[in-house]
């Protein structure tokens, strides 16, 4: 909608406000939990059916996909089925190894959906370890084969249940969930009507190449190490400068490609502490496809998290998040697996400045089964009328946001930009972190999405702008990154990001790229409007 009136994103959000109302009040009533009334789906088993009745009545069925060629392996699955059901079914895509069944969250209970969930048919310790590399049939259930069957076999048992053949049915995840849910729209795009994807890395080297070029840099160059404390010092520094840029004084930079650090600003710092900064903005470019992109920097208080850790180096192989930086754990432990070399080390054994070296990384991954992604492979995907929505926190601290722009840009090479708008829109979430929590964010972006995805897919219309909001709980993505760490552990990471987000009761125009989200006061605001009021904000672009 090239030349849309500015204030139609305001109303179709209305529209799609109501329309979600609409579709709650005509929930459909389904049968009884019994095991026995269920018919497994081809290659599955089903292993129990249990009834609950928080925070709404529904019927939990537990049961496995056997996977085979390669295989034999055991996929297994939880689809839970409310007693009043909304007419969707929604995936939800566990990040990280997966390695573990999440639970169904009480937002998308409450609201009707009919919710699948899978292990991936991984075996691992924990949601970081990807020694399960090793073996040729968990590392394809990982990358896209154990959503498949599961889909196939849940939607199955879902349409009998509720005795529908209308199903909307959707995919989200983020991290690796953002990762599984964009391999399943170019690898299966038969398999969903609505894909929601975020934070994935979509750059031609892995994930762990930027990680491991900072942490061995830190290691070996201690000096540049950078403590909590001067990071929310930078952060602030930049905020001060570049809140007006985006032409809203808000505690937001809405924009942070616009961002420059200036070495004059910064004289806090050591210069090899301001020269790590410049390197994590400008990430890997040895030329070619030995690229990965660097991070945004409106946010660098977050780094703490990824890439600094909360103590100087020297790190040791017993010391944890969040003393030491996570970005450095997966960095070691992930090329230790995918080299099957427990003495080698990305913070001793590697050039980053190599081309070659950085190649040849990727091409150990890719023979270890990591998805190498690229719009071209969505052509099944528009062909078949699906919906894509990509996001990301635009101060997301663990996976670049670059990735997400990057693989935008290249989807208007491919099918030209209103080619891609038909069935693919981006939305970058100011002040947000990786999949969850943030400085001055909104908290209900994946359950907002997921509504503009079901209602672009019953009406075909793509979504102009979403509205989202801080005070609501964001129980989905804590669920599916965090749900295979111990509740301690869960604990301490949300009061970390707690912390870090006290900003004002606030909503949040999101517009589609490349649209801009702009305030109607401007920086002058004569009429007094309320800069925290998505109503006084608008798409332009
Ligand atoms: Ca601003």
């Amino acid at each position: 909608m090239k030349h849309a009136n500015p204030k139609s994103p305001l109303l179709a959000a209305a529209i799609a406000a109501l329309t979600g109302l609409a579709a709650a009040s005509q929930l459909q009533a389904a049968p009884a939990c019994d095991l026995a009334s269920f018919k497994a789906p081809a290659n599955t088993t089903l292993v129990s059916a249990t009834a609950f009745s928080e925070p709404v009545n529904y019927c939990r069925i537990d049961g496995y996909v056997t996977t085979t060629n390669p295989g034999p392996n055991q996929v297994n699955f939880m689809l839970a089925l409310p007693e009043r059901h909304n007419g969707r079914y929604v995936f939800t895509i566990q990040g990280g190894a997966a390695a573990f069944v999440p639970n169904p969250t009480a937002t998308q209970l409450t609201n009707g959906y009919a919710i699948a969930s899978t292990d991936k048919g991984v075996r691992a310790a924990h949601l970081l370890d990807f020694s399960f590399r090793d073996d040729p049939a968990q590392s394809l259930d990982w990358a896209h084969r154990g959503v498949h069957v599961v889909a196939q076999a849940t939607q199955e048992i879902t349409r009998a249940h509720y005795g529908t053949d209308t199903l909307h049915r959707f995919a989200m995840g983020c991290s690796g969930g953002g990762d599984g849910t964009l391999s399943a729209a170019e690898n299966h795009p038969g398999d969903f009507d609505g894909y929601i994807a975020a934070a994935m890395t979509t750059s031609p080297l892995e994930i762990s190449m930027i990680w491991g070029k900072i942490t061995q840099h830190i290691v070996n160059h201690p000096e540049a190490w950078i403590t909590p404390e001067d990071l929310v010092k930078v952060e602030k520094v930049i905020l001060d400068h570049y809140d007006a840029a985006d032409g809203a004084r808000d505690g937001l930079i809405w924009d942070p490609t616009v961002i420059t650090l200036d070495r004059s600003r910064l004289d806090f710092l050591s210069d090899p502490q301001f020269d790590v900064l410049t390197m994590i903005q400008e990430g890997i470019d040895e030329g070619g496809e030995a690229y990965y992109p660097g991070f945004w920097m409106s946010n660098p208080s977050a780094f703490t998290n990824f890439l600094f850790g909360m103590k100087p180096p020297p790190w040791g192989p017993e010391d944890r998040p969040p003393e030491v930086p996570s970005g450095w754990v997966v960095a070691d432990t992930g090329s230790k697996a995918i080299r099957k070399d427990p003495s080698f080390s990305l913070l001793t054994d590697f050039d980053f400045t190599s081309a070659e070296d950085l190649l040849e990384d990727r091409r150990l991954n890719v023979a270890r089964g990591r998805e190498s992604f690229h719009p071209t492979d969505l052509k099944g995907l528009r062909d078949s009328g699906g919906k894509l929505i990509l996001w990301t926190g635009s101060a997301d601290q663990a996976v670049p946001p670059e990735n997400i722009l990057n693989y935008t840009r290249d989807a208007d090479q491919v099918f030209s930009p209103e080619g891609r708008q038909g069935f693919i829109q981006s939305y970058f979430v100011p002040g947000m972190f990786h999949c969850v929590g943030g400085t001055n964010h909104p908290t209900d972006v994946p359950e907002v999405l997921l509504d503009a995805a079901a209602q672009w897919v019953a009406s075909g219309q793509a979504p102009e702008a979403v509205i989202a909001s801080t005070g609501k709980g964001d129980d989905v993505f804590p669920a599916m990154i965090g749900g295979g760490q111990t509740n301690q552990q869960m604990a301490r990471r949300m009061a970390m990001l707690k912390a870090q987000s006290d900003g004002p009761v606030r909503s949040y125009l999101l517009c589609p790229w490349p649209k801009k989200s702009v305030f109607k006061g401007g920086l002058d605001n004569p009429e007094g409007l309320d800069v925290n009021d998505a109503g006084n904000w608008r798409c332009e672009g």
